[in-house]
C-alpha cells in the first residue's frame, strides 16, 4: 500500500522536492570530497540523511518567508531556494561566493532570498528568527520565519527567552528541532530531561508536535499547519523532526561513539529512496526519470564545483569590506 502525498502540492512541485532532495545530499557528498582532497578550508558538518526535514519545511513557505539556519546548513539553504555555485564557490572561500569568500561553510547567508544566515554558535539562530518575526509582525507583513535548530540547542538558554516572548507576542515563527539523536558524540538521551521535547512548547502555551523527520511530507504536513497559524496571528509552534545524520559531526569525526547496526537500521528509512518510491507509485514520476532527475543534479554539482574551482580568490584588499555595517 502507497502511504498519501500532500494534495496541496502539486505534480512539479512534488519532483522539486525530490530533486532538492538529491541536490542536498550530492552537495554534500561532494564536500566532503573537496575538504579532503584540501580544496576546502575550515570544515564541513554534511546534512546527508537529513534532506526530508529541511525540503519539507521549506516546501510550506512563499518565497518572502525567511528561515535561519545552523552549522549544518548546506540543506537549509538549498531547500529555501540558494544557489549551489555560489554556495561552492564560499565553501572554497572564493570571491564569487555567497559572502565572497569571508563565511565559509557556516555562515552562508542570502538576505533577499530570507536566508537569513548559517551559524556556528549553538541555538545561535534562535534569537535572530525571533527577532526577525518581531520585525515582520511590526511592519504588518505576514510572512514566517522557520527556525532551524538541533537537538543539542534545545537546551540552550536562548530559546527559553525567545519562545517565552514569541508566545506572548505571538510572532510568526515556527521552531524546528532536528533531532539527529546526537550533538556531537553524545545521545540526545543523555543530556535532555525527556524522551519528548515537544512537550516543552506546553511550559510556553504554544502547540509542540513531533513527526518523522526521515518523512518529507510528514514534515510537510506537520510544518505547514504550523505556518497556516503562524501566518494567521495564532502565534509559534514548535516541531520536533525525527531523523538521523549518516555521517560524523563533521568530516573529520571519528565516529567512535555509535554502531554501524544503528546506522545501517536508519539508512532503511532512507528519506530520498523512499519518496522517490512513493513519487513512483503515485505516477508522479516514472523509474527512468527518477534516475535522470538524479543525473541532471550531479552534473548541476559538476557546474557548481567546477564554477568554484574557477572563480578568483578574494583580493587582500577586501579584507574589510562588508564587515561593518
Ligand atoms: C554556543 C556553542 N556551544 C558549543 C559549540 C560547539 N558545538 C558545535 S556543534 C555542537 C553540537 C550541536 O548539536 P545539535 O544542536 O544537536 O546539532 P547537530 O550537530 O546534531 O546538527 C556543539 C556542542 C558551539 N559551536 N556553540
Amino acid at each position: 500500500m502507497t502511504r498519501k502525498l500532500a494534495v496541496a502540492l502539486s505534480p512539479d512541485q512534488l519532483r522539486s522536492m525530490l530533486r532538492t532532495m538529491h541536490m542536498i545530499r550530492q552537495f554534500d557528498l561532494r564536500a566532503l570530497d573537496l575538504y579532503r582532497e584540501g580544496a576546502m578550508r575550515g570544515s564541513t558538518h554534511p546534512y546527508i540523511g537529513m534532506e526530508a526535514v529541511a525540503v519539507g519545511a521549506c516546501a510550506a513557505l512563499r518565497p518572502a518567508d525567511r528561515i535561519t539556519s545552523t552549522h549544518r546548513g548546506h540543506g537549509h539553504c538549498l531547500a529555501k531556494g540558494g544557489d549551489p555555485r555560489l554556495m561552492m564557490a564560499e565553501l572554497l572561500g572564493k570571491a564569487t561566493g555567497y559572502c565572497k569568500g569571508k563565511g565559509g561553510s557556516m555562515h552562508i547567508a542570502d538576505v533577499e532570498a530570507g536566508i537569513l544566515g548559517a551559524n556556528g554558535i549553538v541555538g545561535g539562530g534562535i534569537g535572530l528568527a525571533t527577532g526577525a518575526a518581531l520585525a515582520a509582525q511590526l511592519a504588518g507583513r505576514d510572512d514566517v520565519t522557520l527556525c532551524f535548530f538541533g537537538d543539542g540547542a534545545l537546551n540552550q538558554g536562548v530559546l527559553h527567552e525567545s519562545a517565552n516572548l514569541a508566545a506572548i507576542w505571538k510572532l510568526p515563527v515556527v521552531y524546528i528541532c532536528e533531532n539527529n539523536q546526537y550533538a556531537m558524540s553524545a545521545r540526545a538521551d543523555r543530556f535532555t530531561s525527556v524522551p519528548d521535547p515537544e512537550v516543552r512548547a506546553k511550559a510556553y502555551g504554544f502547540p509542540g508536535v513531533s513527526c518523522d523527520g526521515m518523512d518529507v511530507m510528514a514534515v510537510y504536513r506537520t510544518v505547514a499547519d504550523a505556518v497556516a497559524r503562524a501566518r494567521a496571528g495564532e502565534g509559534p509552534s514548535l516541531v520536533v523532526c525525527v531523523t538521523y545524520r549518516y555521517f560524523g559531526h563533521h568530516v573529520g569525526d571519528p565516529l567512535n561513539y555509535r554502531d554501524k547496526a544503528e546506522v545501517d537500521a536508519w539508512k532503511t528509512k532512507d528519506p530520498i529512496d523512499r519518496f522517490q518510491r512513493d513519487l513512483i507509485a503515485h505516477r508522479v514520476l516514472t523509474s527512468d526519470e527518477a534516475d535522470r532527475l538524479a543525473a541532471a543534479v550531479a552534473q548541476e554539482i559538476d557546474a557548481a564545483v567546477a564554477f568554484a574551482k574557477a572563480s578568483p580568490e578574494p583580493e587582500a584588499d577586501a579584507l574589510m569590506e562588508d564587515v561593518y555595517a
